[in-house]
């Protein structure tokens, strides 16, 4: 019987201040994570399910209709707050190295277009949601989701995703969505995002 669970943060509450603030931790991984994990075990109770949240997600159309959209939302929100603390680490690589560069560079002409482009999306997702650097076969791509969706329910797979829901950011920046992500490449650890690239490419 699969029973999903939150890990502990790698570095302490406070480590990513100031780009993330310590209350703002406390609440998004300790309340925000939680809830979804709380809520995805309790839709998949009694269900023969994977223990595996990527392959429960890819898998979703075989979930009951009725526990369907809250797999979704919740399996979604646990794969997204998993993937999303392990990409940041305090004073991080200001920006990839090897291979990924070049893979950067190619795909979006240079690593401030690229950071241009993922800015514009997570500014422009209406609403609650994520923008993501993805590897679509072999080519990089940037996409943003709604809600805690999630790119591997597409046949993606993603590097590097940044939460643009309000309760990522608001206690620090309010409404200013685009400072968030300007100052978010702060703490991007381009080490973790560089090893996805190599397992997925
Ligand atoms: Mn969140």
């Amino acid at each position: 019987m699969a029973n999903y669970k939150v890990d502990d943060l790698a570095y302490a509450y406070d480590a990513l201040v100031p780009t993330i603030d310590e209350e703002t931790m406390h609440l998004h991984h300790d309340k925000h994570h939680h809830a979804y994990v709380n809520n995805l075990n309790n839709a998949i109770e009694g269900l023969d399910v994977s223990d595996d949240i990527v392959e429960l997600l890819q898998n979703v159309d075989q979930v009951p209709e009725d526990k369907r959209q809250a797999v979704i939302n919740n399996g979604g929100g646990h794969y997204n707050h998993t993937l999303f603390w392990e990409s940041m680490i305090p004073g991080g690589a200001s920006e990839p190295q090897g291979e990924l560069a070049s893979a950067i560079n190619n795909a979006f002409g240079s690593f401030d277009n690229f950071k241009s482009e993922f800015e514009a999306k997570g500014a422009g997702q209406f609403g609650s949601g994520w923008a993501w650097l993805v590897l679509d076969n072999d080519e990089l791509k940037v996409v943003s989701t709604p809600n805690q969706n999630n790119p591997v329910m597409d046949g993606l797979t993603p590097l590097l995703g940044n939460d643009v829901w309000e309760h990522a950011y608001y206690l620090t920046y309010k409404n200013a969505r685009p400072n968030y992500l300007k100052a978010w490449w702060d703490v991007v650890n381009w080490d973790v995002v560089a090893k996805r690239y190599e397992a997925a490419k």
